[in-house]
Formats: C-alpha cells, structure tokens, sequence
C-alpha cells in the first residue's frame, strides 16, 4: 500500500508546543484538515473552537476539529509533541522512562487507526522519542522524523544574522548531533552567500555562539517555563518540506545507517525532505574536531537507548 495522500495533519498532545504548531499551520495556509488530540480532551476542544474562529482571516480555509486517534487513519502527517514535563526531584532519565511509557501507548494508537503517513516527533528528549517512534510503529526510517536539530540550527542562523547585519535566511549554518547538550555548530560549512563564516569570528566568539545557542532553552525557561514559538516554526517548517514535496535541505532527527560511520541512532543532522518523508541524508564532510564531537553526541544517545533497547 503506497503512503496515505492529502494533507490531512493530526496533532497529538495539543500543549505550549503543539498549540503554538497549529496555529503556524493554520497562519500559512498549510493544511485543509487539522484534527487536534490530547488526553485533555477539553484543551483539545477549546483549541480546536479558538482556531476555528481564526480561519476566516487565514490564506485559505480549513477544517479544524478535536478528535481521536481513528482520525490518524488517512492523515499524511501526525505530529506528537505530548509528554509530561520533568517534575523537581525526577531525573532525567526518569523522565525519559515517563515518555517512552506514554509514546508506546500513542504510537501503539496511531498505528491500530491504519495509519500510513509521516510521523514528526517534538516531545523531549527528541531523538530518543524518534528512535522509540520508529521501533513501536515498524514503519520505514524515511517515514519517522524526528525535530532534531532544526531549533538549535535557527537560534545560530539568528545569532550568526544579528552578528554580520544579514537576515538569518542567507546564513547558512548548522548545528548537528543531539538535541540537546552534546550539539555542536558545524563551523567548516557554515557560510554567508558562500562565503566562510568560521575565519571572519576568533575562537572565542565561537565557542560564546555555540554555548549561547546550546543554552538558549534553559535561558528562556528561566524566563517564562517553556519554550514553544521557535520549535513550533521549525514544526511548521519541515510540514511544509513535505506537503509541498520541497526537496528541501533541513537540519532534522534521522536514522542512521552508517552515515557518520555510525547507525541505530536518531540524531540531528542536515536531510532532504519531501513528500516521502526522509529522501536522502545529507552527510556534512566534517573536521576532525567536528567528527570527535559528533561521535560524543552518538554515544550519548547511545548510552541512553541502551536503558531500553539491548
Ligand atoms: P505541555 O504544555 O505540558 O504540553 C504537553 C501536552 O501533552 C499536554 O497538553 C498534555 O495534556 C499532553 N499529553 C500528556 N500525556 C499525553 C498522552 N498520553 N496522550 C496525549 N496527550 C498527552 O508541554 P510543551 O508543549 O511545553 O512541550 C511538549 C514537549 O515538547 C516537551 O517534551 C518539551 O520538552 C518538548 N519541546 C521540544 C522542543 C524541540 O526542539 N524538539 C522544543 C521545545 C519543547
């Protein structure tokens, strides 16, 4: 059976993050149907009522509903930013433990609907939950993407903007690996208009950048407890790759298979996506150092996976 057509999107876990993504969705015109799942059903509804008395007013119109997981049967894509949230005194592993247990139950649900699509998978630690997406679901790699690293990527293309007076959009700069603390930014490709961004900024500068950007999240939790605007964009963003069948280069959670030299691991890293989900990895020619680091970053995860999986 080939994959399900149409642009039908179901969110599931309709929080700061999935709430923030549907209304980027429904600001760009990107979907004609958009159904809203949450274990709290009245959020999912309330959401699903505000929503709809902002279609009027949006590109184009769309039916926005709450519903339940039979509504993934036909949808092209399902996007799960549901989890619980780390609570004082819990570890992070624990928290890890907590999400898997809750992603078995959604995905196990997706998948008994007849599911055919795309999965994208925000909720935290991403590339984890895209690993765990991908096992419970038994569906192809190209068709479980995780967000990997495409908000660590934008907060350094805005910084990188602010820092030689050019919008973000003509800086080209990754960071890749987990998301999370092991990320790097690759400054041996990182450019503006081709040219080197890495001789124009001292070690230093560097180094303030990539820690600026790795500690970003907790800065602005420290500010107002979560955060959800960027990664909302960056959801949107890559929904639009695929819609569209873009064809687009996007820093994201991928399988490896000995890309890198490494494989069984979701991790950030530039992909071309379209309306298949996953077209091709695209392997970065790193440095030494860069090559050191991304294999911390895959033993990481590594050493996380292997609490669940032998
Ligand atoms: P939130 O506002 O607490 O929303 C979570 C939602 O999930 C709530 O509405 C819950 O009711 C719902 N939920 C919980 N359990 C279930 C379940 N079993 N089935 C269905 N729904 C459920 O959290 P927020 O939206 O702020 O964050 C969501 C996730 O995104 C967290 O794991 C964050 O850490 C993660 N983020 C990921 C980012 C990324 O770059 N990938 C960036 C920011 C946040």
């Amino acid at each position: 059976m080939g994959i399900t057509v149409g642009n039908k999107v179901v969110l599931v876990g309709t929080g700061a993050v999935g709430s923030s993504y549907v209304y980027a969705l429904m600001n760009q015109g990107l979907c004609d149907e958009l159904v809203l799942v949450d274990v709290n059903q009245e959020k999912a509804k309330g959401d699903a009522m505000d929503l709809n008395h902002g279609v009027v007013y949006a590109p184009s119109t769309m039916t926005i509903k709450y519903g339940s997981y039979e509504d993934c049967q036909d949808a092209a894509i399902v996007v799960i930013s549901a989890g619980a949230a780390q609570k004082p005194g819990e570890t992070r592993l624990d928290l890890v433990s907590k999400n898997m247990k809750i992603f078995e139950s959604i995905v196990g649900d997706v998948m008994k609907s007849g599911f055919n699509g795309i999965f994208l998978v925000a909720t935290n630690p991403a590339d984890i939950l895209a690993y765990a997406t991908w096992k419970f679901s038994g569906l192809p790699k190209e068709r479980v993407i995780g967000s990997g690293t495409i908000l660590d990527s934008a907060r350094l293309r805005f910084l990188l903007g602010k820092e030689f007076n050019t919008a973000p959009t003509s800086v080209h700069a990754y960071i890749i690996g987990e998301h999370g603390d092991s990320q790097f930014p690759v400054w041996s490709a990182a450019n503006i208009s081709g040219v080197s961004i890495a001789s124009r900024l001292t070690d230093e500068r560097r180094e303030e950048l990539a820690v600026e950007v790795r500690d970003a999240a907790y800065k602005i939790i420290e500010s107002k407890g979560a955060t959800f605007y960027g990664i909302a964009m960056g959801l949107a963003r890559i929904t639009k790759a695929i819609l569209k069948n873009e064809q687009v280069a996007l820093p994201v959670g991928v399988l490896l298979e000995g890309e890198y030299g490494h494989q069984n691991v979701y991790i950030g890293t530039p992909a071309v996506i379209d309306r298949s989900g996953v077209k091709n990895i695209v392997e970065l020619d790193l440095d030494d150092v860069e090559k050191e680091k991304f294999n911390r970053s895959v033993d990481t995860l590594k050493g996380i996976q292997a609490h669940y999986w032998k």
